[in-house]
This record gives structure tokens, sequence and C-alpha cells, in this order.
């Protein structure tokens, strides 16, 4: 039978167990875009236990806009093999460059992320990282804060959770660094943002650039170029799964050392 206060009890026993066990994790992903849900995928398919915190209420980031909101994107080998391992269809449209709906992309990527172990926290912001400096500054974990809350302009003391590895996936703003940045001068961190549009180059200068910005914070996807101003590609997204993959592995390397 269908009972209010059942459902309730449910809603807070099972988001309180689970809010207990990721207090700390392996690695907190930081936006649920391309970037971070393949990291995520990677990283969990590793056997690390990994969190993506998203701001908004849904997952996907800027795959689904598309192209000016036309519903479909294009990928380029050699990623395309990562979406056709999360599943996805593709249409070959040119020598190595295909198409897929972008509902269908952020579908299965997600897919494939939780599938392989990884949860996804949606409508949750990191306003802040937590770090320690007793023999150089590293960043520990990250300061979460409801979306809600910070849509409301009201101040309400936000929850930390330590991390073994923080990744920057929040896409052209950066976001994880900039607050880095600006509230540890010792990172000497400068967000110069990205540069204008020059999609082969900036294809292959994410993924070079993907990686450790100080012990325990790593840049994937858009931050990554917003990091070393290298250019924006508009809506193809192999830079993006790449970059994600790559910083898996350069986390999962770190880690089990
Ligand atoms: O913007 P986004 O898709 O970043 P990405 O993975 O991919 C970029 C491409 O979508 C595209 C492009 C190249 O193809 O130019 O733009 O680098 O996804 C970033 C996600 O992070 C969330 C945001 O809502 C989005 O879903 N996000 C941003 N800031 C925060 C955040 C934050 N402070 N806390 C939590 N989530």
């Amino acid at each position: 039978m269908i009972n209010e206060s059942m459902i309730t009890r449910t809603i807070i026993e099972k988001a309180a167990k689970d809010w207990v066990n990721l207090s700390e994790i392996d690695v907190a992903v930081v936006g649920a875009g391309p970037s971070g849900l393949t990291a995520a995928a990677y990283l969990a398919k590793a056997g690390l236990r990994t969190v993506v915190f998203e701001r908004r209420l849904s997952f996907g980031g800027g795959i689904g806009g598309g192209g000016m909101l036309f519903h479909k994107i294009v990928v380029q080998s050699p990623a395309e093999e990562i979406l056709r391992e999360a599943g996805c269809p593709l249409e070959k449209v040119g020598e190595g460059l295909f198409a897929t709906d972008s509902s269908t992309a952020i579908a299965k990527l997600a897919n494939s992320a939780i599938d392989a172990g990884a949860k996804i926290i949606l409508g949750v912001t990191v306003d802040d990282v937590i770090f320690r400096d007793e023999t150089q500054p590293k960043i520990v974990g990250v300061v979460l804060q409801w979306t809600a809350v910070i849509m409301a302009g009201i101040h309400v003391d936000p929850l930390g959770v330590k991390a073994k590895a923080v990744v920057d996936c929040t896409g052209h703003d950066a976001e994880v660094l900039s607050v880095a940045s600006r509230k540890i001068p010792e990172l000497n961190l400068s967000i110069r943002g990205e540069k204008s549009m020059w999609a082969s180059e900036a294809e292959k200068l994410t993924v070079e650039k993907t990686g450790e910005v100080c012990p325990g914070l790593y840049a994937a996807g858009m931050a990554a170029a917003a990091l070393h101003n290298t250019p924006r590609m508009g809506p193809i997204f192999g830079g993006m799964l790449l970059s994600g993959k790559k910083v898996a592995q350069l986390i999962v390397e770190k880690l089990r050392k």
C-alpha cells in the first residue's frame, strides 16, 4: 500500500546512507558533461570509488545543445570507439568522422558511467575545494552546496567531501580551478580562458593539456583548455571523450602507486 510516511522515510534513509558513504571517496568528478561522464566511466571501471557532482538536474553538459541547438553532435576517430563501447549508434559521415543524436550520446555516456559503478549526484554545486599545506599545497576534497541554495542567494554553510583526486570537468568556466586559483595563491594557477575557434588544433591540444594541475587536482575537457588558453572547437566531441579517458588513466596510475 502506498503510504506517504514510508515514501519520505525511504528517501531520507537511503539518501543519508549514500551521503555517509560518499563523505570520503577516491575520486570527485565535478561536472557531468562529456569529459566528466567519460572520466567517471573509466575510473569506476578501474575499481575506484567515483562520484560525479553535477550542478544541474540533468547530465550531458554541452552535449544537449548539439550544434547551435541542432540535435546532432560530431565525433572523430579514435574517440568514436568510446561512444561505441558505451553502446551509442554512430553514422559514418566522412573518413574517420561520425554523427549521432545529442540525446542518445548523453544517455549512453551516463549509462556507461552508472553501469561501471560511478554515482552521479544531481543538483549539487562544487563551490570550493578542501586543501592542506603541510609540505606543499594539495587538494584533498571538494566543498558542496545545493544549487538551489546558491540560486536563492542565502548563506548556508556547505558540506565537505574528502577525495584522493578531484577532477575539474566543469567546462568553459573551469570553476574548480578558478576557485582554487582565487583562494589558494600558493598554487600559482592562472586561468586564462579558451582561445577562439580552431577545431582540429583544439581537439588535439585539449587532450594534450589534460592532466594533474597540482597534487590532488586534475583538469579535463574545456576546463583544461581554459587553463592553458587553447582554442575552442565547437560541437565536435572527440577531444572531450579522449580527455575524460586520459584523466581517468592518469588518476588510476597515480593512485595505484
Ligand atoms: O560544459 P560541459 O559539457 O564540459 P566539458 O565536459 O565539455 C565541453 C563540451 O560540452 C562543449 C565543447 C566541446 O565539445 O565546447 O562545450 O568540458 O559540462 C560541464 C558540466 O559541469 C557542470 C555543468 O552544469 C555541466 O553539466 N558544472 C559547471 N560548474 C559546476 C558544475 C560546479 N561548480 N559544480 C558542479 N557542476
